[in-house]
């Protein structure tokens, strides 16, 4: 029997994954609506661009970084916190399109946190290379709401780790399209992206986008 060249290939993959108690992996969850998700991603960075912050001990992230939503995550000499302005523009964020919420909402539902209300959404561009050292994101008010993360563009190796930061870390490969949502125990566990690999992704180029949905306050 001869195989079609352009016959699709099928995906291997498991639709869901649980990687830990509270936290689920939805794999190709936003794919239906990436042409969307795209279009209002492009907005946002149009008004608040992709920028390089510095840590507080002053060194500069390899991940470029901007937000949308009531709240954003910035960081500088005096510390992270979630703000209302953007510090480069001086300027509100812009607010949460209808389809990121959405998206967010139904994600985390699935995932088994129903009644999720981000007001928060961090957006991080990994360039080949960029990466994420191993930590807890603990700037967020209320513990107990989820984190739903959006994969875009090239994949990642993800480390997750545990509750301590010696926890040796599980990796996982989040592609285009993936869905995460991190609650319950898991929301605390130690976490990164390792340096990502150059590529060139069909839709995205050579980049990898990920959205974080919070509740910061
Ligand atoms: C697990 N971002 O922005 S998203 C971050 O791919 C961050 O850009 C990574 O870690 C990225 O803080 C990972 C997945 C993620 C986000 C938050 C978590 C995993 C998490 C919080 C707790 C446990
Ligand atoms: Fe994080």
């Amino acid at each position: 029997m001869t195989a079609d060249l352009f016959e699709a290939v099928p995906d291997v993959r498991p639709p869901r994954e649980a990687m830990a108690d509270g936290a689920v992996l939805l794999r190709g969850f936003v794919k239906p609506h990436e042409s969307e998700l795209i279009a209002s991603l492009r907005e946002i960075v149009t008004q608040a661009p992709f920028r390089r912050m510095f840590t507080p001990g002053g060194h500069q992230m390899s991940v470029a970084m901007t937000n949308c939503g009531n709240a954003g995550w910035v960081t500088d000499h005096s510390g992270y916190r979630y703000d209302g302005v953007d510090p480069v523009s001086g300027q509100p964020w812009l607010a949460m399109p209808p389809v990121f919420r959405a998206l967010a909402e139904m994600a985390a539902s699935d995932g088994g946190f129903e009644g999720f209300s981000p007001d928060a959404c961090l957006i991080n561009r990994y360039a080949p290379g960029a990466r994420m050292s191993l930590h807890q994101d603990r700037n967020e008010i209320d513990f107990g709401a989820p984190i739903v993360s959006v994969s875009l563009g090239l994949p990642a190796t993800f480390l997750f780790g545990g509750p301590k930061r010696a926890d040796k870390p599980q990796r996982y490969r989040l592609e285009h399209g993936d869905v995460v949502v991190w609650g319950g125990p898991s929301r605390l566990f130690f976490h990164g992206v390792a340096p990502l690999a150059d590529g060139d992704h069909a839709v995205m180029g050579r980049q990898r986008i990920n959205l974080t949905f919070r509740k910061a306050r």
